[in-house]
């Protein structure tokens, strides 16, 4: 039987502007995804962004765990709104593969953990919304989209102390990267807010109860080289992997 945790991770959609074929689309992970996973000893699994809900299904039963990786903005109809002027790039072929994997990934109470975009997602999915840019958000923020060195932590978060997340980290509070330019507006209502910027921002949320379902605002996966906090979510989230698939076979 295979030792390892089997981390099904979402991808996204890149259109080549030039090259031999423009127009052209690849489906990518960032690569960052892959290491994290790997250093954390799972074994990362690329899951092709498409539109068929049942070889999706067929794909989660084979996992171990879930991660809802980071990309462009989703489609604000997803929480009733009108697109706004500051709304970013939108894919909802994407939208519909990640919703539908996150849908079958809860239902079958699998580990998930949601980074950046794909904790949006899952508060989304959840019955939350989004600012669709920070600059819609009233009163003082911070800058959250930082634009360089994905390893740089430059915000600082605050982590409730009686969290599965503070647990995991061993710290209540610590600097992270950002890569941000929309945020949570309501959070999704199972979930519990579970850490905070300084201005208030939502940075991560948690379901309460047995099920590992962390989201956070940020990428662990690019500090998980040069940060030994953040190998610790990792290592969790594998851990969690692992108990899964025992407590299934
Ligand atoms: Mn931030």
């Amino acid at each position: 039987m295979e030792k390892r945790a089997v981390i099904g991770i979402s991808t996204g959609l890149i259109t080549d502007d030039g090259g031999m074929f423009p127009g052209y689309r690849r489906i990518y992970v960032n690569e960052d995804y892959i290491n994290a996973v790997l250093a954390a000893g799972g074994v990362p699994v690329m899951i092709p962004m498409n539109g068929d809900r049942e070889a999706l299904a067929a794909v989660v039963d084979k996992l171990d765990a879930l991660l809802i990786t980071g990309g462009d903005d989703i489609d604000p109809i997803r929480y009733g709104e009108e697109p706004h002027r500051g709304l970013g790039k939108i894919v909802p072929e994407r939208d519909f593969c990640d919703f539908t994997l996150y849908e079958l990934a809860r239902e079958r109470h699998l580990p998930i953990l949601g980074v950046c975009r794909g904790f949006q997602l899952i508060n989304i999915a959840e019955g939350g919304s989004l600012y669709q840019d920070l600059g819609e958000r009233s009163g003082e923020v911070l800058k959250h989209s930082q634009g360089h060195s994905p390893r740089l932590a430059t915000h600082t978060v605050n982590i409730r102390p009686d969290s599965k997340i503070a647990s995991i980290l061993g710290v209540t509070e610590h600097r992270v990267n950002s890569f941000h330019h929309q945020t949570v507006k309501k959070v999704g209502t199972p979930f519990t807010e579970v850490a905070t910027a300084p201005d208030g921002v939502t940075e991560a949320v948690e379901l309460p109860g047995d099920d590992f379902l962390i989201a956070v605002q940020w990428h662990p996966e690019m500090l998980e080289s040069v940060d030994p906090v953040m190998r610790k979510l990792w290592s969790a989230f594998i851990a969690a992997g692992l108990r899964y698939r025992a407590a299934k076979n």
